[in-house]
């Protein structure tokens, strides 16, 4: 079987340069937080396999094309000849804040068959399932494949890494964080930005989060709730103390590694081995779309190649910083051979 399955929803993507009323340009290309991940694990070398579902339509053509040139193992996707691909507009609004349209409410992506999934794992069991808590915010039938292959995965004993990626405009806090606490028991790595670690935790009386858990930080509405994305205020004070201990909280119900992501102010993990920092890598910020799910592949890669968590987290920082370095979501991504590529002088060549 692959290093690492995956499933989403990846639309076509069109990127302008400035506000999207005005018009003018735009770029063509595939963006999905988990097909991100795959190309990301891919370029690193790693066997990955992603089974989303795409529209009978070119859309659908340029995603599986896309992922094919990347390395990425399309097979278990499947073609619904009755749903147009998603699409999502990415709209530069200002320097540090780029604000996300979708067109993707009924789409191909959206209709993930359960039964096309479990055969897709099965078929070639992974050492590694990555979710992320956007397919179940996407439809029934796609939160029915992801908690099917929760189960398959725990069947066949992979490791199961699930990315928390709350999208406010998909679904309520209060949705999302039904789903989630469903389905910690079956994670084993839990990766969330420092915001939405109040989703995964028990709820108060009211069956809602606690107060304040996942309000976007800046931005308001119409843009993604991505930190990375949004450009998230600097968490001042001791980073640690914030959410420390609801990471602990998250460890003590079973989970064997919470990741945090800080954005600019790097990453914490916490194991049952205690907790371990890495700041962010410097680099001039050109687009942080994709940031999270490059960390998401650097960390995986370390993992499978056995290394310790504080090699996961430096590579996690340093793929994540090639994400915000480079325009698109995944095109950035780097080779094994570019890893050491960061902190060259302003104006090298390399020959
Ligand atoms: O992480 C980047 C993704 O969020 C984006 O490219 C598209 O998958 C996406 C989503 O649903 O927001």
């Amino acid at each position: 079987g692959p290093d690492v399955f995956t499933f989403g929803e990846t639309m076509v993507a069109l990127r302008g340069s400035g506000p999207l009323k005005l018009g003018g340009t735009m770029h063509v290309s595939i963006a999905g937080a988990e097909s991100n991940v795959a190309i990301g694990l891919a370029r690193l070398g790693h066997r990955v396999r992603w089974s989303g579902a795409v529209g009978a339509d070119e859309a659908g053509q340029l995603v599986l094309r896309t992922l094919r040139a990347e390395g990425v193992e399309v097979s278990g996707a499947t073609t619904d000849p009755d749903a147009p691909t998603g699409l999502i507009l990415f709209e530069p609004r200002l320097p540090e804040l780029t604000r996300v349209h979708y067109y993707r409410a009924g789409s191909a992506g959206s209709r993930l068959d359960p039964g096309t999934i479990e055969r897709a794992l099965s078929a070639a069991p992974p050492r590694v399932l990555h979710l992320t808590g956007i397919t179940p915010a996407l439809s029934p039938t796609a939160r029915a494949a992801a908690h099917g292959s929760l189960q398959l995965a725990r069947r066949h004993g992979a490791l199961v890494c699930l990315d928390v990626n709350f999208r406010a405009r998909l679904w309520t806090a209060r949705q999302a964080s039904e789903v989630l606490r469903e389905w910690l028991p079956y994670v084993d790595i839990l990766i969330a930005s420092h915001d939405e670690l109040p989703l995964c935790l028990p709820t108060g009386e009211d069956g809602l989060p606690e107060p304040g858990a996942v309000e976007p930080t800046v931005g308001g509405p119409g843009t993604t709730s991505d930190p990375a994305t949004t450009g998230a205020p600097a968490i001042t004070g001791d980073p640690s103390a914030a959410f420390a201990a609801q990471a602990e909280q998250l460890l003590n119900l079973g989970i064997g590694e919470v990741v945090v992501k800080l954005g600019a102010d790097g990453a914490t993990a916490f194991t049952h081995d205690g907790s371990l920092h890495r700041p962010a890598k410097p680099v001039r910020a050109v687009d942080a779309v994709g940031a999270g799910d490059a960390f998401v592949a650097g960390y995986l890669s370390a993992l499978l190649d056995g290394e310790e968590p504080a090699v996961r987290l430096e590579r996690a920082v340093t793929t994540g910083a090639f994400a915000v370095a480079s325009p698109g979501d995944w095109e950035g991504a780097p080779t094994r051979a570019e890893l050491g590529m960061l902190g060259a002088h302003p104006g090298t060549v390399v020959r």
